[in-house]
């Protein structure tokens, strides 16, 4: 197996708080390219992260939020800013605290990394604690190969948090199953042609959606139906995908707007997609890359997959004239995260023991050995008595 697993070391520094001017970058097929921070524009001419059509504030990643009676949930979710060799200015991912002092994102978030800092809880331009980066691994695999299931990273902060939850990882398929978003990315409506826009980038995001299949079982299907050659080889894992779907009480669009159940229909696919979760159903934008999927266990919160991607899979594939001569079913073209398009999530199951031996967790089968441990601090405070 070919490993491409990198370390890298770099004294913490301070990053450039505002940097503008980079040329749009062309989007065709997956996109997992971090987003230009420009620092947030204020907060006039907000637009809601997806098709909510309650007031966008409630629809804020704000610190010390309640989530199924869970207060601060999601305040492990960071705001990562960062500058890396290739790039030209301060780029924007997202990530998930997995202890004290890892945080899981992409991989390709840490691509060319020169320097990084992470803001937990970042509400209002202001954040609950504040790290910079020391160091970084990125998945055995990682090379920059989108859906071979290996576009992870864990990055190791200057310092511990304190007081802030850390995420225990799914160990199982979360496939088919609701999952709550969180990032620090762009923001828009569904409804929007061109790039979503960072006016409401003070705040991170969350919306919900579904798991609705994996991507090398569509890929597949896709491929052996058309010829089209999108599939690629999950080497290392699996990728979650979802679809962004359309909600405002129009059922016909509902369904022109189910893109993974048009999929499955034009291939013979093997998965279901129903027709979405309504106002809270949401689609990852520029900027979440690496950003946390959550899935409710009963009592708790789980870390299910990180954001990888995104795909405006159906302009110019289902099409009037194409493969079905029926309409798009994607509501608008460019780098929109709207209605219609997909998003590649990285599943975590996979890459349980990875993780852990980077990031030490304590597993069960450990346990006597840090009794052990506190047993000899226990003799120490003894003698020191006697
Ligand atoms: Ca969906
Ligand atoms: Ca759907
Ligand atoms: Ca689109």
């Amino acid at each position: 197996m070919k490993r491409t697993s990198r370390a890298w070391l770099v004294a913490p520094v301070a990053l450039a708080a505002v940097v503008a001017a980079s040329p749009a970058m062309a989007q065709s097929g997956r996109v997992s390219t971090p987003n230009l921070w420009t620092g947030g524009a204020g907060l006039s001419g907000i637009t809601p992260n997806s098709s909510n059509t309650s007031a966008p504030s409630n629809w804020r990643l704000t610190a010390g939020s309640t989530f199924n009676g869970v207060q601060g949930a999601f305040d492990g979710t960071a705001l990562l800013l960062f500058t890396a060799s290739g790039l030209s200015g301060t780029y924007a991912c997202s990530g998930s605290l997995v202890s004290s002092q890892y945080v899981l994102t992409a991989g390709h978030c840490t691509d060319g990394l020169l320097n990084m800092s992470v803001q937990f809880g970042y509400t209002n331009n202001t954040a609950l604690q504040t790290r910079n980066v020391v160091s970084y691994v990125q998945a055995p695999g990682w090379n920059g190969t989108l859906d071979t299931g290996a576009d992870l990273a864990l990055i190791k902060l200057d310092a511990p948090v304190t007081n802030l939850p850390i995420y225990k990882l799914s160990k199982t398929s979360d496939l088919g199953k609701q999952y709550i978003m969180t990032g620090y990315g762009t923001s828009g409506t569904g409804f929007q042609n061109g790039n979503p826009n960072w006016n409401d980038g003070n705040y991170g995001h969350y919306g919900y959606n579904v798991f609705d299949t994996t991507s090398d079982v569509f890929e597949s299907a896709w491929d052996a139906a058309t010829g089209d050659n999108v599939y690629t080889a999950p080497t290392y894992g699996h990728t979650y995908v979802t679809d962004f779907d359309f909600y405002n009480g129009t059922p016909t669009q509902q369904s022109q707007y189910n893109t993974l159940q048009r999929i499955a229909d034009a291939s013979a696919g093997s998965w279901s997609s129903d027709q979405g979760l309504g106002v809270t159903e949401a689609l990852i934008a520029g900027g979440d890359s690496g950003g946390g999927d959550f899935v409710w266990d009963g009592s708790q919160w789980v870390l299910s997959a990180v954001h990888s991607w995104g795909w405006q899979f159906c302009s110019g594939r289902i099409s009037p004239g194409g493969l079905v001569n029926a309409p798009s079913c994607d509501y608008k073209t460019g780098n929109s995260s709207s209605y219609g398009d997909l998003s590649g999530s990285t599943a975590v199951y996979d890459h349980i023991d990875w993780i852990n031996s980077v990031i030490a967790v304590p597993e069960p089968g450990t346990y006597g050995l840090m009794l052990g441990g506190l047993a000899v601090v226990g003799g120490l405070a003894r003698r020191r008595r006697a």
